[in-house]
């Protein structure tokens, strides 16, 4: 068994793209790349704008040169046929990638542009395709194409909130924003978070309502789809690690901002109890209405078409059932160890589950299915005819309270499997000759909120005799001033020597104000950085920005700035370089802490330098950027930078935390994070 595993990894490997050219193939340049790819998003529900795509549009066949493809036009042929059949979803009409035809759709223009060996070749079948299929099958095959092709290396996807803006703002706004375009008269509107004073959980909801968030989330999906095959071309290291510890990570924030709002943690949701918190999304589709309710202390009810609740507890059943014995069995009857650090990798592709899953049939989709389960208890039989909940798109699912609640559930497993795990040992843990001396924060961990405006520009109709006016919404959010560690280290050891640093921030007093231990504590620390740094022997300095962190993004451009540097380059034959905004994929830099208190909320900031030799994955890796954001999103088509476990060293159970008390690499300062109400 395993000489076959390592086999696959090494054709796995092999297959990896280079990513490393400034023009593909054709000789394009990233500017023009860009321009494209600027015009094809355009006005999404409107036909094409541009001359040159419209014309490609009507003049392009898809069948005409099939060496054009890496497949001989097998993917182009299959999409023909079923465009010619009418078969397509219409336009016009919301789009759900858990809808299994839609993305059945979707995916197939998807694979046709994924075998496309030029950007000709790419933004031909884009235009073709974009004037008659869905638009928002269109969109998300063309987010994910240029993610995950070698052709869309360089390129920026511009923000799904000014692309999509229905997915992600209020129904009130976006009527205001109609009738702002309708009379002509320019309009910027607060974006007020969902639901009223009465209800605790609108306390928290400027975190599950960030747009900033929701795009993190959204991308998160589209850079590790769970439908993802290896034959696209190359594997997705870890992608079921980074399934847990993405969403892992979601869930411990979350719990943080409700704890800075004098809110208990957020309970699991279970499959026999009523699910406490109703939403009422206030969200309309652009095509299909309002997004579905759900009142208050529903029951769940087994949903016609996708599941019973009895089918959702049998499956968490069998999962656990795995995790008690150590193993679990794939679907050719043999089984695969899981109590090792690899068992992570496997649960996740289970639970969530993705076609990288060993045994689909026999453990099903848990996660998937949950979101449809919950999008769909407004109306389980279909009554009346509801299009999809918020629970079932990615980009508004944070939205709904019961999203957390999931994910506890879920995160509530993974722990069960850590916990199964024997906890690290002094050795384990142990830098032989490193001791960090002191750690500091220059700044102040100070937190407020911000004014963020997006256009609306894409929400409103086109109308040929009725001019653009400039429309927006500004919205809150929470952000916090900039600051960086300053760790100082010593190395006693002869000659340099690569450490691996690792921040956490763990919250230590719970609503009670009852201290948290770490035994405890461990599982709700926030992850806030990882990087490489070479020690020399001696003491050694390091000085790190909170803007470095491998966790965050810095904030999108936005459409109109993303426009105007393309077009600017593409006029003046300059080279375009975008690229610390090319991966959506990673929390907004602002949103790095937690909101925090006015008095001060108490944190301990764990700080673990450990031996890099270990972790490395490549010969630089200090130097390597890894696109910047690989703590919770990896590195886009390379292995994961890191061979640790993910949430190294504090993921495993930690019955007796004088072990990390006891080592001198391991420092824990006592810090406290400031909501400031004025700015
Ligand atoms: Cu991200 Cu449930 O996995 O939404």
């Amino acid at each position: 068994m395993k000489v076959l595993i390592l086999c696959t990894l090494v054709a796995a490997a092999a297959a990896w793209p280079s990513f490393s050219y400034q023009n593909d193939a054709s000789g394009d340049s990233t500017a023009k790349r860009q321009q494209d790819v600027n015009h094809l998003l355009d006005r999404i529900y409107d036909h094409l704008h541009y001359s040159d795509l419209k014309q490609i549009s009507e003049t392009f066949s898809p069948e005409a040169d099939t060496s054009m493809y890496t497949d001989g036009g097998t993917a182009a042929h299959h999409l023909m046929e079923e465009l010619n059949d009418h078969r397509f979803l219409e336009q016009h009409h919301w789009f759900s990638l858990f809808n299994p035809r839609q993305r059945e759709e979707a995916l197939m223009l998807f694979d046709v542009l994924m075998h496309c060996k030029s950007w000709e070749c790419f933004v031909d079948n884009a235009a073709f395709f974009r004037e008659r299929m869905n638009e928002g099958e269109f969109a998300y095959a063309l987010y994910t194409a240029v993610i995950h092709s070698e052709l869309g290396q360089g390129i920026v996807l511009p923000p799904l909130y000014e692309i999509t803006p229905h997915m992600f703002t209020n129904s009130e706004i976006i009527h205001k924003a109609y009738t702002a375009k309708m009379t002509q008269t320019p309009g910027r509107f607060e974006m007020k978070f969902t639901g009223t004073k009465k209800n605790k959980e609108q306390r928290v909801a400027y975190f599950g309502e960030d747009i900033g968030l929701n795009i993190h989330h959204v991308t998160w999906h589209m850079d590790f789809p769970f439908w993802w095959k290896d034959s696209y071309g190359y594997h997705l290291d870890r992608k079921g690690e980074l399934f847990f510890w993405a969403h892992h990570q979601l869930t411990v924030r979350f719990d943080a901002e409700r704890l800075s709002n004098w809110l208990d943690p957020v309970d699991e949701l279970h499959w026999e109890r009523i699910i406490h918190e109703g939403f009422a999304p206030h969200t309309s589709y652009k095509y299909g209405g309002e997004f579905p309710a759900r009142p208050d202390n529903v029951h769940f009810e087994d949903v016609d078409g996708v599941a019973h609740v009895r089918d959702m507890i049998i499956i968490e059943s069998r999962i656990r059932d795995a995790i008690a014995h150590g193993y679990v069995t794939d679907n050719h009857g043999d089984n695969i160890n899981i109590r090792n650090d690899h068992g992570i990798d496997v649960l996740g592709d289970i639970i969530e589950s993705s076609v990288y899953s060993p045994n689909a049939q026999y453990y099903g989709a848990l996660h998937n299915t949950a979101h449809i389960m919950l999008g769909r208890q407004g109306d389980p039989h279909g009554k009346f005819n509801m299009p999809p909940g918020v629970m079932e798109h990615f980009e508004t699912a944070t939205r709904d309270p019961s999203f957390f609640r999931l994910h506890k559930y879920m995160d509530n497993i993974f722990k069960e499997h850590k916990d199964s795990l024997p906890p690290y040992t002094k050795a384990d843990i142990e830098f032989t000759g490193v001791a960090v001396e002191e750690v500091e924060i220059v700044g102040q961990l100070n937190t407020f909120f911000d004014e963020f405006e997006f256009s609306l520009g894409n929400a409103v109709d086109e109308l040929e005799k009725v001019h653009d006016v400039a429309i927006s919404a500004y919205v809150h959010r929470l952000n916090h001033e900039e600051f960086s560690y300053k760790i100082l280290v010593q190395n006693n050891n002869e000659g340099d020597i690569l450490a691996t640093v690792r921040i956490y921030l763990c919250p230590t007093v719970d609503n009670n104000h009852i201290h948290i231990p770490l035994s405890e504590g461990h599982w709700t620390c926030i992850e806030m950085d990882k990087f490489y740094k070479q020690l020399k022997t001696g003491s050694n300095k390091i000085d790190r920005k909170s803007t470095e962190s491998s966790v965050t993004v810095p904030d999108s451009l936005s459409l109109a700035e993303l426009h105007e540097k393309t077009d600017q380059a593409v006029a003046s034959g300059s080279k375009l370089d975008l690229h610390e905004y090319e991966r959506s994929c990673g929390l907004p830099a602002r949103l790095l802490l937690p909101k925090g208190t006015v008095n001060g909320m108490d944190f301990d900031l764990f700080v673990a330098v450990t031996n890099g030799d270990e972790d490395k994955v490549t010969d630089h890796p200090e130097t390597d950027e890894h696109g910047g954001t690989h703590a919770q999103c990896g590195a886009h088509g390379e292995k994961y930078p890191d061979k640790k476990p993910m949430g190294y060293p504090l993921e495993r159970s930690i019955p007796d935390e004088r072990v990390f008390h006891d080592v001198a690499n391991i420092n824990v300062t006592h810090v406290k994070v400031f909501f400031k109400e004025e700015h």
